[in-house]
């Protein structure tokens, strides 16, 4: 190996998913110098299909980031989701009506396609296969982090480190465990989905059945995504495509289950469901945001737009810090940033608790779940709390 080059910058963003490109995009808007580690080929993160919901607030900050051209035309915009119980009652998440906000739908690795390509038209540094990340003397001054490239260590030196890593990230081990508190859950089945070029129904439909959770989404007009809940167990190889499908109608009443088209699958993929918050989101010079620091069941479809909220929140306060000298945003980052965080864990975890079949359910639980069903059917102040949450609570600002 050779000896350490150095390279100076303003921010380090530790992860090139959606929160640090879209994070390192804002800060170069305006004119802050940061420099993007990601530790997976750009291949690979584009692969990756995930989320496909957007609430009305996270279509705002990415249109005022410069990436919002494909979204607006060929995302599509919605009035809310629909809900199914009891294969035959049937409600409305309408959150134009309710919360006065539509949502969109536009999918996860399309957003991160526009991220990439705007970081290369503005000449954003964005390193790919940046390995042995580490991050160092974070609670001091001179912040700084080292990765490894081509067999060459090289180290950045910086004023601030974003951690953007995602779950598995190394940024929030960086925290000293005595420092931090994690909050966690699991629950014990997952969400089996499927990707395949088939036109989705009009509307986005989630379903409580007695055979147990399901989901009919959309990415564009010949692309869906279909999701049942399985166990923690289940093999991919155990669910060829019309055990899939067969599946997922008799979890719809009827006159869904007729209306969905199958065909064969692009992608298939488990993911097991977790709830996780740690606590603070920053430490000396160190600011967490996205997934490095949060997990939400994606029954709310929170996470993707929780990662956009903390880099508003976090770009905002680099901003005033490195341009105005202004530190009251940074000091509030993590307490501003978890208040959001957890509003949608959780609305997530309930909603969780409301769509799902739970091993140890008992017959008065599921009447529970029913009458929690009902109730917000017919309430007008159910449906204000549920569209509200749903649609995504505002953002902040100091007081
Ligand atoms: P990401 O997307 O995980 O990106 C983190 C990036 O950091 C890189 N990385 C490192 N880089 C350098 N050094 C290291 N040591 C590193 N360790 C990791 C990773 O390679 C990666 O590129 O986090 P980010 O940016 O915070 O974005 C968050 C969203 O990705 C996430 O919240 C959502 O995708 C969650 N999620 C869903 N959210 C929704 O709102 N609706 C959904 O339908 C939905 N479905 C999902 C999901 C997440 C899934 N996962 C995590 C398996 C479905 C799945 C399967
Ligand atoms: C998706 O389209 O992938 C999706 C939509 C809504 C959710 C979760 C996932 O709640």
């Amino acid at each position: 190996m050779r000896f350490e080059e150095f390279l100076k910058t303003g921010v380090a963003i530790v992860g090139g998913g959606p929160a640090g490109l879209l994070l390192s995009q804002r800060l170069h808007l305006e004119g802050v110098e940061n420099v993007v580690l990601e530790c997976q080929s750009r291949e690979h993160v584009l692969s990756r299909i995930r989320a496909g919901v957007l609430e009305w607030g996270s279509v705002e900050v990415l249109r005022d980031s410069d990436v919002g051209g494909r979204m607006d035309t060929d995302g599509q915009v919605h009035d809310g989701a629909d809900i199914v119980w009891s294969g035959e009652h049937r409600l409305t998440i309408d959150t134009k009506k309710y919360a006065d906000r539509p949502m969109m739908a536009y999918g996860q690795t399309n957003i991160t396609e526009d991220l990439y390509a705007a970081r290369d038209a503005m000449g954003g540094v964005v390193i790919n296969e940046a390995d042995e990340v580490t991050l160092r003397d974070i609670d001091t001054h001179h912040p700084s982090v080292g990765y490894t490239k081509n067999g060459e260590r090289i180290r950045i030196d910086c004023e601030f480190i974003a951690g953007c890593d995602g779950f598995h990230g190394v940024s929030r081990q960086a925290i000293p465990a005595a420092k931090r508190q994690e909050f966690e859950k699991e629950y014990p089945f997952g969400w089996l989905g499927i990707l395949s070029e088939t036109p989705p129904l009009p509307d986005l439909i989630y379903a409580n059945s007695e055979r147990g959770f399901a989901l009919c989404s959309m990415r564009n007009p010949m692309l869906s995504r279909y999701y049942i809940q399985c166990k923690l167990e289940t093999k991919l190889d155990e669910w060829p495509d019309d055990r899939f499908w067969e599946e997922l109608k008799l979890r719809f009443p009827k006159d869904i289950a007729d209306a969905i088209v199958t065909g064969p699958s692009i992608e298939k993929s488990i993911a097991p469901l977790r709830s996780f918050v740690s606590e603070p989101m920053s430490y000396g010079r160190l600011f967490l945001a996205g997934d490095a620091a949060h997990i939400v069941p994606p029954t709310g479809a929170k996470g993707i737009n929780l990662a956009i909220s903390d880099v508003f929140y976090l770009s905002r306060a680099l901003v005033a810090q490195i341009k105005r000298g202004d530190e009251r945003y940074l000091l509030s980052y993590s307490d501003m940033a978890l208040r959001r965080v957890w509003g949608a864990a959780r609305f997530s975890w309930w909603l969780t608790g409301l769509l799902h079949r739970f091993p140890q359910q008992v017959p008065f639980d599921l009447r529970a779940q029913e009458q929690e069903l009902s109730y917000l059917a017919s309430s007008d102040t159910g449906m204000r709390s549920l569209c509200e949450q749903y649609a995504g609570l505002p953002f902040e600002d100091l007081g």
